[in-house]
């Protein structure tokens, strides 16, 4: 197997399955080392919870990225997902120009959003900000919230594919190269993944299960980036990620006091299957 190295940049939620604690395990298991740069610490994540702390590590992005360079530490890809700060997306920029590899892949997470609004702490500077970004990426995985943000389109629950195309029409516009939009549904009991990749597109649809979790957002994209990194398609790794997550969905869904993320660790063996098959 061709050993890969990747690198991602988010946040540590001490406690909430999400960010950092899904990414390790959920790209470890995809058989991809995973190198991590914190952005911030928080106690919990910022959904659902209050009163949790935030440190904000910005002002160590440039040193630790300087000692990569001394050292000439090059990743095979870099992922971002939720990030502290307006200013550390130029960091983010500057260690995607200096650390990735030749040929090697960005992709960005904008996690900023959901259910038609911007997560606790993040304003329309930070939203500009995370457009600069997604145009230098090679693939962004946004849901339908953080894309009309991206393209200033008002959100709408229910809408038709045009209002779909329109929207990726205007993140190509925007400079993005390749887009895993999900959480796009057109039916009833059902949700899905529209691919657009070098210019063309395709769909995986798959069941929408009555409940919901927090990050899986966050499990969805560590899943895609792991896939990716082994040398699947990107529709490969879409559907992969999907399935996977149904996966999370129904297992949390054993416990009904279980609110905050999703139990992804008894179904881990599940993603190895998929990436090995
Ligand atoms: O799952 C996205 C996410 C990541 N990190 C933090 C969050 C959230 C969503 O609420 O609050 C800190």
């Amino acid at each position: 197997m061709d050993y890969k190295r990747i690198l991602t940049i988010q946040d540590i939620s001490c406690v909430g399955q999400c960010s950092l604690t899904v990414a390790l395990p959920v790209i470890s298991a995809c058989g991809v080392e995973c190198s991590v740069l914190p952005s911030a610490v928080l106690s919990t994540h910022t959904a659902g919870f209050s009163g949790y702390t935030f440190r904000d590590l910005t002002e160590d992005m440039p040193a630790i990225n300087d000692h990569w360079t001394k050292e000439n530490i090059k990743f095979d890809a870099i992922y971002t997902g939720y990030l502290g700060s307006t200013k550390q997306i130029d960091y983010v920029k500057a260690i995607m120009s200096s650390a990735l590899k030749e040929g090697a892949k960005a992709i960005v997470d904008p996690a900023m959003a959901d259910g038609g609004k911007l997560y606790p702490g993040f304003d329309m500077e930070f939203v500009e900000a995370m457009k600069g970004l997604c145009a230098s990426a090679d693939y962004i995985i946004p849901n339908l919230t953080e894309a009309c943000l991206l393209t200033d389109t008002e959100y709408k629950e229910s809408y038709d594919k045009e209002y779909i195309d329109t929207i990726i029409s205007k993140l190509v516009d925007l400079g993005c190269k390749n887009v895993i939009f999900t959480g796009v549904s057109y039916r009833e009991g059902y949700t899905g993944v529209v691919v657009m990749e070098n210019g063309s597109e395709s769909y995986y649809e798959h069941e929408l299960l009555p409940n919901s979790c927090h990050g899986t957002g966050d499990i969805y994209a560590s899943a895609f980036v792991g896939a990716l990194t082994r040398g699947k398609s990107a529709f490969d790794s879409a559907r992969i990620a999907a399935d996977y997550c149904l996966e999370c969905i129904k297992e949390s869904a054993k416990d009904k006091d279980h609110w905050y993320g999703a139990r992804f660790e008894p179904v881990l063996g599940k993603l190895i299957e998929m990436i090995n098959d």
